[in-house]
C-alpha cells in the first residue's frame, strides 16, 4: 500500500542542517512508523549524541567543560493517543517492543536492576511528566525509535535516548518547557538508571549550537557558549576511535563512575573543612558541594584576582586550589579509609555516606584516593579555560594545533595516572594515534573502554585512520568487517543540539 507522506520539517531553521544529512532517515522512520501503526507520528524528536574534547570528570565537580554534538542520534517518532498505554518500539530488530501502562497518579516503575533498553525511555518519561506535572492524565503514546549512536562507547547514546524521551514525552502532552528545564529534567531522569552523573552530555545534546563545540558551566548555573573551532585550510576534525572494549557504566558503577564522584565530593567535604569555610552557608546547605564551589566560596569577596581576566583568574585560583590539596591530602597518596575521611569531618561514616548519597548509589572502596581525584579535577579544569582561549584566539597556526593537542595528552595522562579511568587499550590506541599524526589524543567520556577522540588535520583524515586500522583494529580485532571498521573509526564535525520536527 502506497502512503503518500508529507516532508519533515524543522521548526527552527537552524536545524535543518540534520535534515539535509538524514532526510532519508526520517522518511524511512516515518514509512515504518505507518506501516506499525496504521497512521502518521504527529512528530519526530531529535536528540544527539556527544563527543567530550576536553574537560574528563569534572561537570560533577561543578567545573566547566568542552564537549560537541556529533551528528549520530537518537529519533523518536511518536503520535498522542487516547489510551492509557505507552508502546515503544525500535526499528532495529534486536530490541523488542515494548509497553507499559499507566495508572492515574502511579508513577512509572523503573528496574535499573534488570537492563533492558526501554528503561531510558522510562527514565525520560517519567522525569518529563513529573516536571510538566502531568503525573494524573497523561496521554498514551505510540513510539518508534531509531538510533545510529553506537552503544555503551562513550558517545553517550544513553543521554541522547533520555533526552529524546523527556522531549517526546513532554511534546505529545503538549507542554513545551525552557531548554535549561529540559536539560535538567534529562539529568534528573537519567539518574534512574543507577548512575549519578553530571549534565555534562544532556546539555551538550539539547543546547548545542550548529557547527560549534559547546563551553558549559554548571556553576553558579547553567551556561552554554558555542565556541568554533579554529578553521583552517585544510581544515582540521575529530576521528573518533572506539578502543571496541565494551564498558558498562551502569554495571561497574559502584567501583568506577559512581565511587569517582564519592570521591570528588569527600574531598570537597574535607578541603571545605580544612579551608575553614564547610560552615558557611554556601558549603553547609550545597547539595552537593563540588571543588567548584569550594574554590568559589574560598575566594568570594576580595580576591585580589577578581579583576583579572578570566583565564588569568580560573589559572590563579585553581593552582591555589591544588596547593592546598596537596597540602591536604599529600602524604595520603595511598588513600582514606572511610573513617579516617569522617574523623577529619568529625562525623560517623554513616552520615557521611548519606552527605555524599551513598545510600542512593552504593559505591566499594577500602579507600578512596581523594589527593589524586582533586588533582586530576583541578588540573583537568584549567586545561579546559585554556582550550577555549587558544579556540578562539583566532590563531589557526601549526602551533595552535599543537597547543591544543599537547591538552588533550595532558588530559589523558591525568586520566591515566590520576583518575584511574583509562585502560590498556585506550592507551594503547593514543600512542599509535599520535605516532600516526594526530596533534593530541584522549579518551572521551567516562572512559574504561569505550571511545578516543583525536585532533587531525582533515586531509590527513583518510591516512590516519588507515594506520589506526593497520596498527590497533588488525591487530587485536582481525575478526572485524568493513562496515565494522566504518562505525569503528570516523571522522566528526560538530553536529546541531536537539529539536523537534513536524511535518509539512
Ligand atoms: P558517559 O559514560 O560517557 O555517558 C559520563 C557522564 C558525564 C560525565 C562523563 C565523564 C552520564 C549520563 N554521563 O559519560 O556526565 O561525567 O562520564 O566526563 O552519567
Ligand atoms: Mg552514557
Amino acid at each position: 500500500m502506497a502512503h503518500s507522506i508529507p516532508t519533515v520539517t524543522a521548526l527552527d531553521e537552524v536545524y535543518a542542517d540534520s535534515l539535509l544529512l538524514h532526510g532519508a532517515r526520517y522518511q524511512s522512520l516515518t514509512e515504518a512508523f505507518i506501516e506499525m501503526y496504521g497512521a502518521m507520528p504527529d512528530f519526530i524528536a531529535r536528540a544527539p549524541g556527544r563527543v567530550n574534547i576536553i574537560g574528563e570528570h569534572i561537570d560533577y565537580c561543578g567545573f566547566p567543560v568542552f564537549p560537541m554534538a556529533i551528528v549520530p542520534d537518537c529519533l523518536i517518532a511518536v503520535k498522542a493517543v487516547d489510551e492509557s498505554v505507552v508502546r515503544l518500539a525500535n526499528v532495529n530488530s534486536k530490541y523488542a517492543a515494548r509497553e507499559f501502562g499507566f495508572q492515574p497518579g502511579n508513577i512509572v516503575e523503573i528496574d535499573a536492576s534488570v537492563h533492558d533498553w526501554s528503561n531510558y525511555f522510562k527514565c525520560g518519561y517519567r522525569g518529563a511528566l513529573e516536571a510538566i506535572g502531568a503525573t494524573t492524565s497523561p496521554v498514551g503514546m505510540q513510539c518508534l525509535m531509531d538510533g545510529s549512536v553506537p552503544i555503551s562507547v562513550g558517545l553517550s547514546s544513553s543521554s541522547a535516548f533520555v533526552c529524546c524521551a523527556v522531549m517526546a514525552t513532554m511534546k505529545a502532552n503538549g507542554r513545551v518547557l525552557s531548554q535549561e528545564r529540559v536539560v535538567e529534567t534529562s539529568v534528573t531522569s537519567e539518574r534512574y538508571i543507577g548512575t549519578n552523573g553530571g549534565g555534562m552530555d544532556q546539555t551538550t545534546s539539547i543546547m548545542s549550537q550548529p557547527q560549534s563545540a559547546a563551553f558549559i558551566e554548571f556553576s553558579p548555573m547553567l551556561r552554554v557558549t558555542p565556541v568554533k573551532l579554529p578553521s583552517t585550510t585544510p581544515p582540521i576534525a575529530f576521528v573518533i576511535a572506539n578502543t571496541m572494549v565494551e564498558s558498562d557504566k551502569v554495571a561497574m558503577a559502584a567501583t568506577n563512575y559512581n565511587l569517582r564522584v564519592v570521591e570528588t565530593r569527600i574531598g570537597a567535604l574535607m578541603l571545605a573543612k580544612h579551608l575553614n569555610i564547610l560552615e558557611h552557608s554556601a558549603c553547609a546547605n550545597a547539595d552537593p558541594l563540588t571543588f567548584k564551589t569550594v574554590m568559589d566560596e574560598y575566594f568570594a569577596g576580595s580576591y585580589p584576582g577578581d579583576r583579572d581576566p578570566a583565564v588569568l583568574k580560573w589559572t590563579k585560583r585553581l593552582a591555589a586550589m591544588l596547593e592546598k590539596a596537596g597540602a591536604l591530602f599529600g602524604k595520603h597518596s595511598q588513600g582514606f579509609t572511610p573513617s579516617e575521611c569522617a574523623d577529619y569531618l568529625h562525623t560517623s561514616v554513616d552520615s557521611l555516606m548519606r552527605r555524599v548519597d551513598v545510600d542512593r548509589f552504593p559505591v566499594r572502596a577500602e579507600r578512596f584516593k581523594i589527593l589524586q581525584r582533586a588533582q586530576h579535577a583541578f588540573s583537568e579544569a584549567l586545561r579546559v579555560v585554556k582550550f577555549r582561549q587558544i579556540c578562539e584566539s583566532g590563531n589557526t597556526s601549526d602551533e595552535c594545533f599543537s597547543a591544543l593537542g599537547s591538552l588533550m595528552n595532558q588530559s589523558q595522562d591525568s586520566c591515566r595516572d590520576l583518575f584511574e579511568c583509562s585502560c590498556p587499550e585506550l592507551d594503547e590506541l593514543c600512542d599509535i594515534a599520535r605516532k600516526a599524526g594526530s596533534f593530541g589524543s584522549r579518551l572521551t567520556g567516562a572512559g574504561w573502554g569505550g571511545c578516543s577522540v583525536h585532533l587531525v588535520r582533515q586531509d590527513c583524515c583518510d591516512r590516519f585512520i588507515a594506520t589506526l586500522k593497520q596498527k590497533y583494529y588488525s591487530q587485536r580485532f582481525p575478526e572485524l568487517s568493513d562496515v565494522d571498521l566504518d562505525h569503528a573509526v570516523f571522522a566528526t564535525l560538530p553536529g546541531s543540539g536537539a529539536a523537534i520536527y513536524t511535518f509539512a
